[in-house]
């Protein structure tokens, strides 16, 4: 199995017997036991994994993730990766489908989160941009919001939804992939970093990365008729190094987006429009801004300077990680737990 677009971008393997013995390198993807790594030189080579790499560490910290800088030795026959090296960001969630809450990486070291959706096939899901949104505020990324195919809805629709976002901070991009609009200004917002592109399926995220780079050739495939969902076309994190230096991470639509470490007391401080006002709370830190009255948040709420609408996001967020009360602990409070809810069965999807 190659990453998809990868193979036109693989060189130098087999070994080149000029490369230095230790070099340097980044991650692209990951098989079941096979690392795709961009060599600081520029080729890009299919490693294995050194045992000893394992030896000592605990289950998490023997990952290596797309994003990862690893160091890599050119043996006789094959790179192996020797070890991976310290991260700037991890974008995580809760993995899915394990009894004991564990810790799932979805990328490393990216600097910005390109948070894309749809307003038709898929629907337009305000709770799951604002999970999104919400983990990466958490990884202390950078976000953009992309609302991709305007062609399909008409322009007062999305200026409503693009006035939110654009009123709490956020740049905002209005795009079509089918005929470019919104291109010009990604391309802009993406030059010279390494940022993540993730949202549903079917939402546009590959095809979006191809019109950007028309070489990459990601596998894109039109969603179904039946359920105007995606069809997780894309099964894998992939990174691609863009001709102009940018580096940008291809992700499948998740299923589950669970919070990892995300407690009660935290998420407030996760939407940023909430922040300027949680100070004035007569509650003070003991404040959830859900059920109590004379809350600064719902005050806020009331007034029309806080939308409702990322109100009820939060306070939905906010019971779901207290139903996971009990799980494990999180940084700030005692018990905050940390729950998945599956994306396609989110209970909160507009259709
Ligand atoms: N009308 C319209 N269709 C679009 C637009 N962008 C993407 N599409 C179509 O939407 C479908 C899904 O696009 P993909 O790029 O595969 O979506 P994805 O977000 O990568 O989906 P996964 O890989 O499954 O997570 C394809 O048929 C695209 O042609 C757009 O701006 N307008
Ligand atoms: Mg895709
Ligand atoms: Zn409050």
């Amino acid at each position: 199995m190659t990453a998809d677009g990868a193979e036109a971008r693989r060189a130098g393997d087999p070994v080149d017997p000029e490369a230095p013995d230790t070099l340097t390198g980044l991650v692209l993807a990951c098989f079941h036991d096979e690392w795709e790594v961009a060599l600081d030189g520029g080729d890009v080579v299919r490693t294995s994994v050194r045992a000893r790499h394992f030896a000592g560490l605990a289950k998490e910290e023997k990952l290596l993730v797309p994003g990862d800088h690893v160091r890599v030795v050119r043996g006789a026959d094959a790179y192996v990766i020797e070890e991976g090296l310290p991260r700037e960001t991890s974008l995580s969630r809760l993995l899915p489908g394990t009894r004991r809450p564990t810790e799932q990486v979805i990328i490393a070291n990216v600097e910005q989160l390109v948070a894309v959706a749809s307003f038709v096939r898929p629907s337009l899901n305000r709770r799951l941009l604002d999970r999104f949104l919400v983990i990466a505020e958490d990884a202390e990324l950078e976000c953009v919001v992309v609302l991709n195919k305007i062609d399909l809805v008409e322009e007062d629709e999305w200026r409503r939804h693009a006035a939110v976002y654009e009123g709490i901070g956020y740049e905002v991009v209005p795009s079509c992939a089918l005929d470019g609009r919104g291109v010009e200004r990604l391309e802009e917002i993406i030059a010279g970093r390494f940022s993540v592109f993730a949202g549903p399926s079917g939402s546009g995220k590959s095809s979006l990365l191809n019109v950007l780079e028309p070489g990459l050739g990601i596998k894109v495939r039109e969603v179904s008729e039946k359920t105007l969902k995606g069809k997780h076309t894309t099964s894998n994190v992939t990174v691609f190094r863009l001709d102009n230096g940018s580096l940008v991470a291809d992700t499948p639509g998740f299923r589950e987006l669970g919070f990892w470490r995300i407690g009660v007391r935290d998420l407030g401080f996760l939407f940023p429009e909430f922040r300027e006002h949680l100070r004035d709370c007569r509650y003070g830190g003991s404040c959830l801004h859900s059920p109590e009255p004379g809350c600064a948040v719902k005050e806020a709420v009331a007034a029309g300077s806080i939308d409702a609408d990322r109100h009820d996001s939060y306070v939905r967020l906010l019971e779901e990680i207290q139903r996971g009360a009990g799980r494990p602990t999180g940084r700030t409070v005692e018990r905050p737990g940390a729950v998945g809810v599956p994306m396609d069965e989110d209970p909160d999807a507009r259709g």
